[in-house]
């Protein structure tokens, strides 16, 4: 974890020098928020990572039986949880394995301690730590996302943004692909744990394939928002997400200047998330519109 320790301290300098000192929420400049989000999720990512190598199994299983929780999420949740209670108290907390504890102070962390679970399960290094933090009720078609930060902590990588800061892979500012026609688009998805779902959105993806340059399914969506951010992807959409899927990664990739969206006007939510650079995410947008008919 040396190398995530030693990036995290050149993340911080470089933080220092690019403060946008008007950006406040009730008095915290979101780069203050920043490095509460980042320095918990290294934390907790060295905790994922460590109870990865000890061999993980399965806890439960929640939505569907192949909706699955380890140990290791609950234990990383009360991790990120405890530490956020002593460093923001009064903040609200929305997490995927804990519940929910309202906001006294306007300001809710919305917090996936192992988004990719099953990928964590079968130790496929692609998993992450996903906390953002947002200003207002925890509804994706309300909120502003402040601050936000996503850590494989198998790869070491870092991504993170603040509301009209930019967006930054460890160090290096990120920005989406450049424009393509929907046929040269690498396209990410990702698949609902309901089988009934997953049949249509199987269905879909069949009729979409032949139409883009190729599809990924990696199973992190918060990494796959971060890898629309930094342009490894054209564009990524996907239905039935939970807020804590993509709060982080949806203000990394629109601060990396993607369009971000849900269904029709509507911001993203369980319906649809829909991200990549503009005008590939209106031709994507378009494209599944019409196939869906
Ligand atoms: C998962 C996502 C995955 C998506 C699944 C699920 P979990 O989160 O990140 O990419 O396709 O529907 O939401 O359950 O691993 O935290």
């Amino acid at each position: 974890m040396d190398a995530i320790v030693d990036a995290d301290v050149a993340v911080a300098r470089a933080a220092r020098r690019r403060v946008p000192q008007h950006q406040y929420a009730g008095g915290v400049p979101h780069e203050s928020l920043l490095t509460t989000a980042r320095t918990i999720a290294l934390r907790a990512g060295e905790l994922a990572r460590l109870r990865r190598s000890e061999g993980v199994e399965v806890a439960a299983s929640k939505s569907s039986p192949v909706d699955i929780v380890t140990a290791a999420d609950r234990e990383t949740e009360a991790l990120i949880r405890g530490l956020l209670a002593d460093e923001r108290p009064g903040d609200g907390f929305f997490g995927e394995e804990s519940g929910a504890e309202r906001s006294t102070t306007g300001l809710t962390w919305l917090v996936d301690p192992i988004d990719g679970t099953v990928n964590f399960l079968y130790g496929i290094p692609h998993y992450a730590v996903s906390i953002a933090v947002v200003e207002g009720e925890p509804d994706p078609q309300t909120w502003t996302a402040l601050a936000a930060c996503v850590v494989n902590p198998a790869t070491g990588e870092l991504f993170t943004a603040t509301a009209g800061g930019g967006a930054f892979l460890g160090t290096a500012p990120i920005r989406v692909a450049d424009a393509v026609p929907l046929s040269q688009a690498l396209v990410a998805t990702g698949f609902a744990y309901d089988s009934t779902t997953r049949g249509e959105q199987g269905r879909l993806v069949a009729e979409l394939l032949p139409l883009v340059r190729d599809i990924r399914r990696l199973g992190t969506a918060s990494l796959d928002l971060c890898f629309v951010a930094s342009g490894r992807y054209n564009a990524y959409f996907e239905r039935t997400l939970s807020p804590w899927d993509h709060a982080a990664g949806a203000l990394i990739a629109r601060e990396a200047g993607a369009t971000v969206k849900g269904a029709g006007d509507a911001r993203p939510d369980r319906e649809l998330i829909l991200a990549g650079h503009p005008d590939v995410a209106a031709d994507l947008d378009r494209t599944l519109g019409q196939l869906a008919r």
